[in-house]
């Protein structure tokens, strides 16, 4: 049996969203932002949930950090939610000291018991005012002067304590389900026939360059004007699968697969990680409808260097070429995916949601691949499932979760494993610290360790929850560790 380690002082622990857990939506001054409207305006669009009172963290924020604890994390990843800090975005708008204090308690909390924040600071809740005001995300100038204003007075009241922070998570689907398929807040889009409005042809790109000079902007500004004095780090988190080709004896496929990635990850990693344009094959594919960057952008991008890439890992899947030219409002790089590949073999085994097949051999690929290209230690900011079934289960069966167990264990050691390839990978997050809103699919996809029950508000750990320290302590400390998938992977 191969040992799979882990660094000395790799720090880990568990996610989380302001949205998907704080509920208190309109109290102590909060402004609304479009994914309250979202949900209030077409509750069909998210299976009739909304974030009102989601875990009700917002009351319940010292449970569940005592929860951190008791599980042993020594860092948690949690969001700020924009219009709790300014209502109503912009930045002339006023701060509400309100939300400033409730973060404060937080952070403050978090410190006393030893753990470590890591804050994001947009994790999908744009201010409804700006997105009225002058069509939020969709205005790249404007957008990017008011995410840069907000961040400067998180860096400025919270950076004294918080010393990791991560600009956007997952601007890939803020771009393509917000803009692109319709299926996230604001829900525009020309291909879905829920969306009233959009243009999946032109809108996704247009967001993504303003995500991308909007995370730029913060970064510089704390580059300049806090990393001296704060000393803290700073990154962005990614998603973005794996992708095999679908017929590995077919170069089209494997040509397809890379193209796949640059159209998901080399989209935001070539300009925020390398400064550099986006990948040829998405101008080749989308000329003018693809953004520029101006040479002043370019400069701006090269004073936004960051500490780290953050990775956010779930699964991943066969790409396989289409024979035909794609339309305008293909995303995907004119490709197909498929967790079949031409064999009928599966990409991995099936978790309790459809896009989710857990593909741990594909993770250290993942891990290997991104560090090789984009060259910033990574932390993996997010990975975790739902099991098999887990929507239907009582409380008492859904603690058993033996799936995730498996599921973490199998994740940890590609971990591992991509570190003995070389990468520098310097923590981990489970998603997620607890059952929460899983945004378009509501509160029956649970990804929590902890178990939510939504009627009392109870918490229950999961079986998860109570293992992972033991799990990390194990590989932290050189023990051999025999899962399946090393010795398969070490073939
Ligand atoms: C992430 N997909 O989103 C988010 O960062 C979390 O807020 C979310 O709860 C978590 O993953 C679990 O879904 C994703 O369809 C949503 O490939 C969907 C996909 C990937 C990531």
């Amino acid at each position: 049996m191969v040992p799979v380690t882990l660094p000395t002082n790799f720090e880990w622990g568990f996610a989380t969203a302001a949205y998907q857990i704080e509920g208190a939506v309109d109290e102590d001054g909060r402004g609304k932002s479009i994914w309250d409207t979202f949900c209030h305006l077409q509750p069909t669009r998210t299976k009739g949930a909304n974030g009102d009172i989601a875990c009700d963290h917002y009351h319940r924020y010292e449970e569940d950090l005592d929860s951190l604890v008791q599980y042993g994390a020594s860092a948690y990843r949690f969001s700020i939610s924009w219009s709790r800090i300014i209502p109503m975005g912009g930045r002339d708008d006023p701060v509400n000291e309100s939300g400033i204090a409730f973060y404060d308690n937080l952070i403050n909390s978090l410190l006393s018991r030893g753990i470590t924040p890591w804050v994001t600071l947009y994790h999908w809740d744009l201010p409804q005012g700006i997105h009225d005001r002058y069509g939020g995300w969709l205005n790249v100038e404007e957008s990017q002067l008011d995410f840069e204003r907000y961040a400067k007075v998180c860096y400025e009241r919270f950076g004294d304590r918080v010393k990791n922070w991560i600009t956007i998570n997952e601007p890939w689907i803020v771009s393509i389900f917000g803009y692109g398929n319709g299926w996230n807040a604001p829900g525009r889009s020309s291909t879905n026939p829920m969306s009233t409005n959009g243009d999946t042809s032109t809108e996704p790109w247009t967001v993504g360059k303003a995500l991308i000079m909007s995370h730029a902007r913060a970064t510089a500004l704390y580059n300049r004007d806090f990393r001296g004095p704060q000393k803290g780090k700073i990154g962005i988190s990614l998603n973005g699968d794996y992708y095999e080709p679908w017929d590995s004896q077919d170069q089209r496929d494997h040509e397809a697969a890379e193209r796949r990635m640059e159209f998901h990850i080399g989209w935001f990693a070539n300009p925020v990680c390398l400064a550099q344009d986006y990948p040829e094959c998405m101008r080749a594919q989308l000329g003018n409808r693809l953004p520029r960057f101006t040479e002043s952008d370019f400069a701006l991008l090269r004073k936004a260097d960051m500490d780290f890439y953050g990775m956010n890992y779930y699964t991943s899947q066969y790409a396989r070429h289409r024979g035909t030219n794609p339309p305008d409002t293909d995303f995907l790089g004119n490709v197909d995916e498929l967790q079949e590949n031409k064999e009928g073999m599966s990409i991995g085994e099936k978790s309790g949601v459809s896009w989710l097949r857990s593909t741990p051999h594909l993770f250290r690929k993942h891990l290997t691949r991104i560090y090789q290209k984009y060259g910033k230690p990574i932390y993996v900011t997010e990975n975790g499932c739902p099991c098999p079934n887990e929507d239907k289960m009582t409380r008492e069966e859904a603690v058993n979760d033996d799936y995730r167990v498996q599921y973490f264990a199998d994740h940890l050691d590609a971990v591992g494993i991509s570190c003995k390839d070389g990468s520098d990978i310097r923590g981990y997050f489970a998603w997620s610290l607890m059952d929460n809103l899983e945004w378009s699919d509501g509160y029956g996809v649970r990804f929590g360790v902890t178990f939510t029950d939504y009627d009392t508000l109870e918490r229950t750990p999961k079986r998860s929850a109570l293992l992972l320290k033991s799990m990390f302590n194990a590989r932290m400390s050189n023990i051999p560790i025999g899962h399946p998938c090393v010795a398969e992977l070490d073939e």
